[in-house]
């Protein structure tokens, strides 16, 4: 005779969250994703991550909620990968590979280029300029207008 297991009539949990992303400038202990998983069953679920790059966070196993263990920083890895891990109860646990983009923050000094420091400023009646050349995406933050007279 054949008997139906419990895990025969439940169905495995599904990982939703695929791509996440994060500021470079989150602090450590402040949100960082939410991990979206649901059970069809409705089973409670518990949650977890691995791989290398987990080491910047930590998650609720209860909530999937993921915080900032440690910051991150764009200018060295602008894409990071984690493996989340997913648990019914019943079934092998779920894994599911998140990636995470991290935002650019303004967060190296300004590095200015041809900026004339010295005394040998040609008088200019044009808007000058002056591009924050640092490491940072050039957006319109790092941009500044000057107009330099005598
Ligand atoms: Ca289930
Ligand atoms: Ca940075
Ligand atoms: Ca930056």
């Amino acid at each position: 005779m054949f008997v139906f297991s419990a895990a025969y009539c439940n169905s495995v949990p599904g990982i939703n969250t695929a791509v996440v992303d994060v500021r470079e400038d989150r602090p450590v202990g402040a949100f960082a994703f939410q991990i979206e998983a649901s059970d069809p069953d409705g089973d409670p679920l518990t949650y977890g991550i691995t791989g290398i790059y987990s080491s910047h966070f930590e998650v609720n196993s209860e909530t999937g909620e993921v915080k900032m263990k440690s910051m991150l920083d764009r200018e060295a890895n602008d894409l990071l990968n984690i493996e989340v891990v997913v648990n019914d109860g019943v079934h092998a646990d779920v894994t599911k590979t998140v990636y995470i983009a991290v935002l650019d923050a303004n967060d190296n000094p300004p590095v200015f280029q041809n900026l004339p420091y010295n005394k040998e400023v040609p008088e200019v009646s044009e808007p000058v300029i002056i591009k924050d050349v640092n490491m940072d995406a050039v957006t319109a933050q790092h941009l500044t207008v000057v107009t330099l007279k005598e």
